[in-house]
């Protein structure tokens, strides 16, 4: 958790995992200046919100994050703080669940997944669309790329998508806040759309990381992909095989390349982090929603049909058991053949 607290008058919750939760504390913050900025995980929102009744906040914006059926009975009933709060989320996994009416999930418009930082924008620039914001080219150019990349996997369609990422990665959250909160007041008066390149979008110094940092993460899949376990998942009577790895870094990349790797031998990939206590689903499959088999396990999990992520605690870890014996066992016999 990542607190920015100066005793403003809004609050602008987020989420801190990725580009798209960085993105949308930014919006809000150009927009509402008078903010405190709180990112987190998605498990924290409901310690966080607990410590907001009472609170000075006049306006509570939750957005890039999903409001699951514990923090919803939490809020049951505190009519004050709900009347602050505006949420603004694109995540598919609660929407089989009958939602209060300050749930605000909009996930495809016009045929396009939207993403929480496309939301907060759409939003702020509608009540005000006189703002300089409000018809920044160059907003909308940058906020292509990050729903790009939040909704569409690693994108072979934006460039710009992958490069906002390794960015952030680059950067680090203030960084690349900063970055980005300079570059839009610096194109404000582009008025014409900038052409959708690589190229001209990044500052060179950028691309050369960039560059680097994919031999960097080629060499980092390389090493994790020797620890690949195959381990069962039964979901509504069907067995379905994860490819299991222990992974904490470049989650997406990791996850999808893997997926496309071992089409033929696995559903899904399954990242086990152990620093975020988290793990996370990612597969290419079409016919299998992920979100949906992950909230069959955890009733915390959450995502979208190929990206979603559930916590590593009591009712699962039984799955990490299960991938270090399957894991030795594997070394055992390779040892053998050897
Ligand atoms: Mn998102």
């Amino acid at each position: 958790m990542k607190k920015y607290i100066n005793n403003k008058k809004n609050l602008i919750i987020s989420h801190i995992a990725d580009a798209d939760g960085i993105s949308s504390a930014l919006i809000g913050k150009m927009y509402l200046p008078d903010s405190d900025i709180i990112l987190l995980e998605i498990n924290e929102i409901k310690e966080v919100l607990m410590g907001l009744q009472n609170s000075h906040y006049e306006k509570i914006i939750i957005v890039d994050l999903p409001l699951r059926k514990d923090v919803r009975d939490l809020l049951e009933g505190k009519e004050e703080l709900i009347s602050k709060i505006a949420h603004f989320d694109h995540h598919t996994s609660d929407l089989d669940e009958v939602l209060p009416s300050y749930i605000n999930i909009v996930y495809e418009r016009e045929g396009k997944l939207e993403c929480g930082a496309t939301l907060l924008y759409d939003y702020f620039a509608k009540v005000n669309p006189d703002h300089p914001l409000s018809n920044s080219e160059y907003i909308k150019m940058w906020l292509e790329g990050v729903r790009s990349y939040d909704t569409e996997g690693p994108p072979t369609l934006n460039p710009i998508g992958m490069g906002i990422t390794k960015q952030l990665e680059l950067l680090g959250i203030d960084g690349y806040m900063s970055f980005y909160e300079k570059e839009i007041y610096a194109n404000q008066e582009t008025k014409v759309s900038l052409p959708e390149s690589y190229k001209t979008f990044f500052p060179e110094e950028h691309i050369a990381i960039f560059k680097k940092e994919d031999e960097i993460i080629n060499e980092y899949i390389a090493k994790v992909e020797e620890n690949l376990v195959i381990l069962p998942f039964l979901y509504e009577g069907k067995e379905y095989n994860a490819g299991a790895i222990i992974s904490n870094q470049y989650r997406s990349v990791v996850g999808n390349r893997l997926a496309k790797k071992y089409a033929n031998e696995v559903d899904f990939m399954l990242l086990i982090d152990f620093d975020r206590r988290q793990f996370s689903f990612r597969g290419i499959r079409e016919d299998l929603h992920l979100g949906k088999l992950a909230k069959a396990i955890h009733p915390l999990a959450g995502g979208q049909a190929k990206a979603c992520g559930m916590p590593i605690d009591e009712l699962t870890i039984d799955i990490v058991k299960q991938y270090v014996e399957l894991f030795e066992l594997q070394k055992l016999n390779t040892k053998k053949v050897k």
